[in-house]
């Protein structure tokens, strides 16, 4: 049976982060980015969100390239062709060159509708099977170490399940230092962002008497040799972000023993398709996965909470409450984590609803594609 799609809808959104977000590549506050909306003969809504930000820094995807690829290549692909399974959307973007978050925008739309038709939540449709998700906070570069420490005491009291600290070349081994000789025995690991190069590696070592679980990037974001190098010279597991895009490059790095965990982004490979092959994978060959965040709205961590559902996902992710990132959110009821965990809706797709209200006051504009 096809999915019929009546109407597609664009939302450019601007949500303000409740406090300034710092990596080793720059700092977060302004969000702007597009919820999706296909909307079927039935009158279903299937809710994506595009993670791309202003700037290329992370990846080299940007709002506006995500908006010219979405409406010069994508949309009209998705008018052309008749859809029986979300499956079929990575497949007919394919001739299209990565731009992976713009693809995902999309393809997360059509997974929302699809899972609604079917009157299954989001997580069934994709094969999950669990309840309730465990999961982590990412914790920005702060002023102060002081204000760090205090940071994170606020997110162990929460119940968070691991911390993720980030770091660059200046703010490393001394704070984290600082953060285990205050927290012996806490889950924690660390990411670069890519902030490092092989010059490091003896710096990095010294990293090993930290009993991190991971650290995740510490090399080129598109680097996979590197990496390998690395690894062999480190004890603590290297977990790749950046550089993973699709099953392929997920295949060569572990091939290669460039990392022993992967973060799984749902934009960053193209799509819940994608993901889910990249899991499948891992799970064969044993390698741990968990979920990434791109500062999402609730609609990007709605989607984040439904792949969490998959097996393979045995470590905590960084889909953290609501109320970590947003005054107020645009889903109802918000996400909200108690004691580390977030219980998974099983009402038909991604089972939150939108506020209309919240919407109202953070869309610039919405375009509206008729098919
Ligand atoms: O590398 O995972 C990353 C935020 C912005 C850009 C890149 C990353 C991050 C985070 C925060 O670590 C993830 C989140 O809390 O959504
Ligand atoms: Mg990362």
């Amino acid at each position: 049976m096809s999915i019929p799609i009546m109407q597609l809808k664009l939302h450019k959104l601007n949500m303000k982060l409740k406090e300034p977000f710092r990596t080793s590549f720059g700092t977060f506050q302004d969000k702007e980015f597009f919820i999706t909306e296909v909307i079927d003969v039935k009158g279903n809504h299937g809710y994506g969100e595009s993670v791309a930000f202003s700037s290329p820094w992370y990846t080299e995807e940007t709002v506006k390239t995500s908006l010219h690829v979405m409406e010069d290549f994508l949309i009209p692909i998705l008018k052309e062709n008749e859809i029986s399974h979300p499956d079929q959307v990575s497949e007919l973007f394919q001739p299209i060159k990565r731009n992976n978050m713009a693809k995902s925008a999309l393809e997360g739309a059509v997974w929302d509708l699809y899972a609604k038709r079917e009157n299954q939540s989001l997580a069934k449709a994709l094969g999950g099977e669990k309840n309730e998700i465990e999961v982590g906070v990412s914790i920005g570069i702060k002023p102060t170490v002081q204000e760090l420490l205090d940071t994170i005491q606020e997110s162990v009291d929460e119940g968070y399940k691991r911390i993720k600290i980030k770091i660059k070349p200046g703010w490393d081994l001394d704070i984290l230092k600082a953060v285990r000789n205050k927290f012996p025995d806490l889950p924690m690991m660390a990411d670069a962002n890519s902030a490092y190069s092989l010059k490091d590696i003896g710096h990095l070592q010294k990293f090993d008497e930290l009993d991190l679980m991971m650290i995740e990037q510490p090399l080129g974001s598109d680097d996979i040799v590197d990496h390998a190098k690395l690894q062999s010279e480190l004890k603590t597991p290297i977990c790749l972000d950046e550089s993973i895009h699709s099953l392929e490059t997920a295949k060569k790095a572990v091939e290669l023993g460039s990392c022993k965990i992967i973060n799984i982004k749902i934009g960053r490979v193209g799509g819940l398709t994608e993901a889910k092959k990249i899991h499948d994978f891992c799970m064969a060959r044993n390698i741990a996965v968990w979920c990434g965040g791109m500062l999402e709205s609730g609609v990007g961590r709605a989607h984040n909470i439904a792949l969490t559902t998959l097996n393979q996902f045995v470590l905590p992710g960084d889909t953290a409450g609501s109320s970590k990132y947003w005054e107020k959110d645009i889903i109802k009821p918000e996400v909200v984590v108690e004691n580390g965990i977030i219980q998974v809706p099983e009402q038909p797709g991604i089972g939150y609803e939108m506020d209309d209200t919240a919407m109202n006051e953070y869309v610039e504009w919405t375009k509206v594609f008729h098919f």
